[in-house]
């Protein structure tokens, strides 16, 4: 089974600047952990980063045939994109919407989410660790 992990804009930056928000981690030390944990658990994963909204709709378009889960941290997106809301709502299988930082303790426009009303779940403020933790839950998700 493959699940498509996306980031959207300025993740790439992850570990470069404000470590007391995102931590000391760079993304890809991140896709590193979850190539281990996605192993562990018998799991593929695709692990994409864009600064594009369109790339990141075209990406979940490619998952309907590719890809039995998704992960994503939509970045400011989360707070902004109808565009991607739609795309996986196309999207027939778990969904699980990813923050490393807990967004609710954070300025008031980070508190509402477009992509929370498709998502199976909702994981905020447990660092770049959320990363491994929604790989479970979608491992759990798709054995159930
Ligand atoms: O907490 C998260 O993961 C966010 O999705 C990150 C987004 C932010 O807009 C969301 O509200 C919450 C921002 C990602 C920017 O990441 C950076 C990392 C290092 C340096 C600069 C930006």
């Amino acid at each position: 089974m493959t699940i498509y992990i996306l980031n959207g804009p300025n993740l790439n930056l992850l570990g470069q600047r404000q470590p007391e928000i995102y931590g000391h981690e760079t993304l890809a030390d991140v896709e590193a952990r979850c190539e281990t944990e996605a192993r562990d658990l018998g799991l593929e994963i695709r692990f994409l980063q864009s600064n594009h909204e369109g790339q990141l709709v075209d990406w979940i378009h490619e998952a309907r045939m590719a890809a039995q889960g998704i992960i994503i941290n939509a970045g400011a997106y989360t707070h902004t994109s109808v565009a991607i809301l739609d795309a996986l709502k196309a999207f027939d299988g778990p969904v699980i919407e990813l923050h490393i930082s807990n967004v609710h303790a954070r300025e008031s426009f980070r508190h509402h989410s477009y992509i929370s009303a498709r998502a199976d779940g909702v994981m905020a403020g447990f660092g770049t660790q959320g990363y491994e933790l929604a790989l479970q839950r979608l491992h759990r998700l798709l054995a159930a």
